[in-house]
């Protein structure tokens, strides 16, 4: 229990349990293709994660194993900073266990199972993701000794939470937030109301963020390998400090020199 892990518990869930998961994987699972990046459906195939119910997750981290030598471990809900950091940087993706009430079905505060498991996992399919998660996990441990959390925790929020990626021209979903949430998944592409920028590490880790709405500001990656070169490439330390000495960005904010993405440069991809 010190490392906050859980038993699943699998056998426990009632009928309507996994009745709910299949009922939110239909509805994304038909809504997402075309609109989440093609690593993502990727994921969901090699973990056979259509197969209905609930997933297993000794199943499902004996699949991930084999893909990325990630797996999945239960956790009873949020746990605290440096013990979630510690999981990703061992390559450990921890899960809450419990799934949604059916008043629940279109939003909920706490990450149920649908959402950490669903929205989450078959990213970590993917190499270049898989790693980006661990140094994430590492860059949070070091955080911690910079006071600096909240930045770190605002490029989780801003990429693997609700990260928008630009794959051949074309905008598409891979932030977990998004594509676990059935209304969210259309507005972040279709909305004419958020702005989508460019990703930049320093905007974004000066970025306040809400987390009880649609997002105002989503940021764009070209690749998930540019995401994880430009964090490997960063010296973290100095750069919290420069931060510290600079205004923060309120949720709907543009600035100057932000790179605001329209239709038009979207589809020239550049
Ligand atoms: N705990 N279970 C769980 N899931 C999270 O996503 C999570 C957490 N504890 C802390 C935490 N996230 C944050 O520190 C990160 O978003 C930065
Ligand atoms: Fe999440």
């Amino acid at each position: 229990m010190s490392e906050w892990v859980i038993s699943q518990e699998w056998h426990r869930y009632s009928a309507a349990e996994h009745a709910m998961w299949d009922r939110l994987f239909a509805r994304q699972v038909a809504m997402l293709p075309g609109r989440v990046a093609p690593a993502f459906l990727d994921g969901i195939d090699v973990l056979r994660m259509s197969k209905p119910g609930i997933p297993d997750f000794d199943e499902l981290s004996e699949r991930l194993e084999r893909a990325t030598g990630w797996s999945v471990v239960a956790v009873p809900g949020l746990i605290p900073d440096e013990v979630f950091f510690e999981h990703l940087a061992k390559r450990r993706f921890v899960a809450g266990r419990f799934i949604r009430a059916p008043e629940q079905i279109d939003y909920l505060q706490e990450p149920d199972v649908f959402h950490d498991v669903f929205g989450h996992v078959p990213l970590l399919t993917n190499p270049i993701f898989a790693d980006y998660m661990q140094a994430y996990g590492e860059g949070g441990l070091r955080a911690i000794s910079f006071n600096s959390i909240h930045r770190l925790a605002r490029l989780y929020w801003y990429t693997v939470e609700f990260g928008l990626i630009c794959d051949q021209g074309a905008l598409k979903l891979y932030g977990a937030g998004i594509v676990s949430s059935s209304s969210e998944s259309v507005y972040a592409l279709e909305s004419d109301s958020p702005h989508r920028l460019r990703f930049d590490l320093k905007r974004i880790m000066r970025s306040k963020y809400r987390i009880d709405d649609f997002q105002q500001n989503y940021f764009v990656i070209d690749s998930f390998d540019q995401l994880l070169r430009e964090t490997l490439e960063t010296d973290f330390g100095p750069l919290y400090t420069e931060l510290d000495s600079l205004p923060e960005i309120e949720v709907a904010e543009i600035l100057a020199d932000d790179r605001v993405i329209t239709r038009g440069t979207q589809a020239r991809g550049t």
